[in-house]
């Protein structure tokens, strides 16, 4: 039992306090009943100054509450509002709103009916270190890199799968590369709590880092301390750098291919890097690896076109011949080998639309050539949405909402991007517990935090090209839900928070020996298919269906795509 029990234990103490005071057993008793009716549910990180501050109460009646400032004085107090049913969680929450307190401090929350008292924080600067401490968690999961003590502290670690020495696996085979054939493609981020690298999520990955990067000035001026920190680039691009190193040499340079992973035949135990060291194949090329992969390497061209221009011409060649090998294998569907078991990434050929118009979004972006804006129009049903590993669409339009090159796609996106910004904020407006999940149907999957991050990207993105509040605090929502302000009361990301995740499905963490897990990862998340069919789960509902057990791969491991959304949500709003 680690600090996941906080609340538990604060209302003990005090419950403590109070049964001391108390005259009979009924009084005890009593108090005991009112105190364990009510769990308060906020963003443990902190609020921004300009944020909306919601905290939940989860009660089936209102409370009473009095805040009070570090020097005791007391600065607001009131009645939560009337409880109010959430359907994903099927419980009752009554709202306070705290959005008053603006000026930056540690404020004390206190429900005096139910003798529970917590910290709120304001404070901007939470955030950058939440930033950064995210980022970091990308080194952390370097593939074949030693972590020193001086980068790394106690998580310093012995360099693990160097990759220098990957067998063409039988369902790769090409003239030039028969099976056996020995190839090499050095680091990258290790996909999650796994050791194996995917084409298809560490695309996805990456881009998303690309993109934050991009976006805001913030992300070149952190601090990371990683080995590269002394060069003239920003530490945020030398991560960056780590994983397109990698990326590029899954493609086959005689055919323009991408291979659709670098795996063990198997998961590995758990064990540290270094020990995990079983034979690591290059599998089957597939269109759809391919294609992220054009995509990824388009947008990086770009973005890396002033810092590394010799290498960014080598990513437009290495994106255009992916291209071409996908245009030449267009049935080239992964289809997971029999010996292979570790994760698919898979995509049905009916539902590759959403690959094509990534990829030839971003090469039309890179080129302006015809061809590629042609191809485009043509995949444009892939409609806007929230993004996924299973679903790119939405990188393409939300680039083409801020490009100038095509004006006619560039309003047209926008309005895609406002349309489900939208709908985003109206859910958050609406909803029981004041965030924007629950959406869309299938927004708890296995990895709804996922989902959660990357619905602030997308409504950051609104804000941007709108410039509508709405969206930017729609978009805090969404940070409060993976800080804390949900039904498990969870602060989902290790390290951060009173409430976080201790067992994170991470082989590194696990096998580390130390017992705080690697901080800046993001759980998971709950929902409802427990399809590792742990004991444990405390609920089936999908906002309650989670577990902090190392058994719980489909709710409690972390992974690239899921805490790259968070790299941008944090990023966002410096
Ligand atoms: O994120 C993936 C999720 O959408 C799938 O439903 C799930 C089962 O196929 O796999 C998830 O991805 C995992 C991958 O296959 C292997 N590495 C760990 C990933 C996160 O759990």
């Amino acid at each position: 039992m680690k600090n996941q029990n906080w609340l538990k234990l604060t209302t003990l103490n005090l419950s403590l306090m109070l049964t001391a005071c108390a005259t009979d057993k009924s009084d005890e008793i009593k108090e005991e009943m009112k105190i364990s009716d009510s769990v308060i549910l906020y963003n443990q990180l902190g609020y921004l100054p300009e944020a909306n501050k919601q905290v939940l109460i989860q009660s089936d009646t209102r409370v009473s509450y009095r805040v009070n400032n570090s020097d005791g004085q007391s600065v607001l107090s009131g009645r939560s509002a009337e409880p109010e049913t959430w359907p994903f969680s099927e419980q009752k929450y009554s709202l306070i709103d705290l959005t008053e307190l603006s000026v930056n401090g540690n404020y004390q929350l206190t429900l005096p009916e139910h003798a529970q008292s917590i910290e709120i924080r304001v404070n901007n600067q939470l955030y950058r270190d939440a930033l950064k401490q995210t980022v970091k968690s990308f080194y952390f999961n370097r593939a074949g890199a030693q972590l020193e003590p001086e980068h790394a502290g106690v998580y310093a670690r012995k360099a693990g799968h160097p990759d220098d020495k990957v067998l063409i696996h039988s369902s790769a085979v090409s003239e030039q590369r028969p099976e056996g054939v020995v190839v090499s493609a050095s680091k990258g981020w290790y996909d999650a709590g796994d050791y194996n690298k995917y084409a298809v999520n560490g695309s996805v990955a990456l881009y998303t880092m690309l993109l934050a990067y991009q976006d805001f000035k913030a992300t070149h001026t952190l601090d990371l301390n990683i080995p590269e920190s002394n060069n003239h680039l920003p530490d945020m691009l030398d991560e960056i750098i780590w994983q397109l190193d990698w990326l590029v040499n899954m493609q086959d340079p005689n055919d323009g291919g991408v291979y659709h992973k670098l795996t063990t035949k198997n998961f590995s135990g758990k064990q540290m890097p270094v020990d995990a060291n079983e034979t690591r194949y290059m599998v089957e090329k597939s269109v759809s690896g391919t294609l992220d992969f054009a995509a990824t390497m388009a947008f990086a061209a770009q973005v890396l076109s002033e810092q590394t221009p010799e290498q960014a011409k080598h990513y437009q060649q290495a994106a255009v011949s992916a291209w071409r090998w996908a245009e030449q294998n267009p049935e080239a569907v992964y289809v997971q080998p029999g010996d292979i078991k570790t994760g698919a990434y898979a995509t049905s050929q009916q539902n590759l639309v959403d690959e094509w118009f990534w990829a030839a979004t971003e090469l039309a972006l890179l080129t302006n050539n015809n061809q590629y804006w042609q191809t485009l129009a043509d995949y444009s049903k892939a409609q806007m949405a929230v993004p996924s590993w299973s679903y790119v669409a939405p990188f393409a339009w939300l680039r083409l909402a801020e490009q100038y090159l095509n004006p006619d796609w560039q309003s047209k996106a926008k309005q895609a991007v406002l349309t489900v910004a939208d709908k985003l904020t109206e859910t958050q407006l609406n909803s029981a517990i004041g965030v924007p999940m629950g959406s869309y149907d299938n927004d708890f999957v296995w990895g709804s935090n996922g989902v959660a991050a990357n619905q602030v990207l997308v409504l950051n993105k609104a804000y941007r090209l709108s410039k509508q509040p709405r969206y930017k605090q729609a978009a805090y929502a969404g940070l409060d839900y993976l800080f804390g302000k949900n039904p498990t009361g969870y602060s989902y990301v290790t390290g951060i928070g009173v409430k976080t995740p201790m067992h994170i499905h991470h082989r590194i963490s696990e096998a580390d020996a130390i017992s705080e897990p690697v901080p800046g990862l993001l759980a998971g998340g709950p929902h409802s298919g427990q399809q590792d069919k742990c004991d444990g789960y405390p609920s089936d509902l999908p906002a309650l269906s989670y577990l902090d057990h190392w058994c719980s791969y489909s709710t409690n491991e972390i992974a690239i795509n899921w805490n790259a959304p968070l790299v941008y949500a944090l990023a966002s709003v410096q």
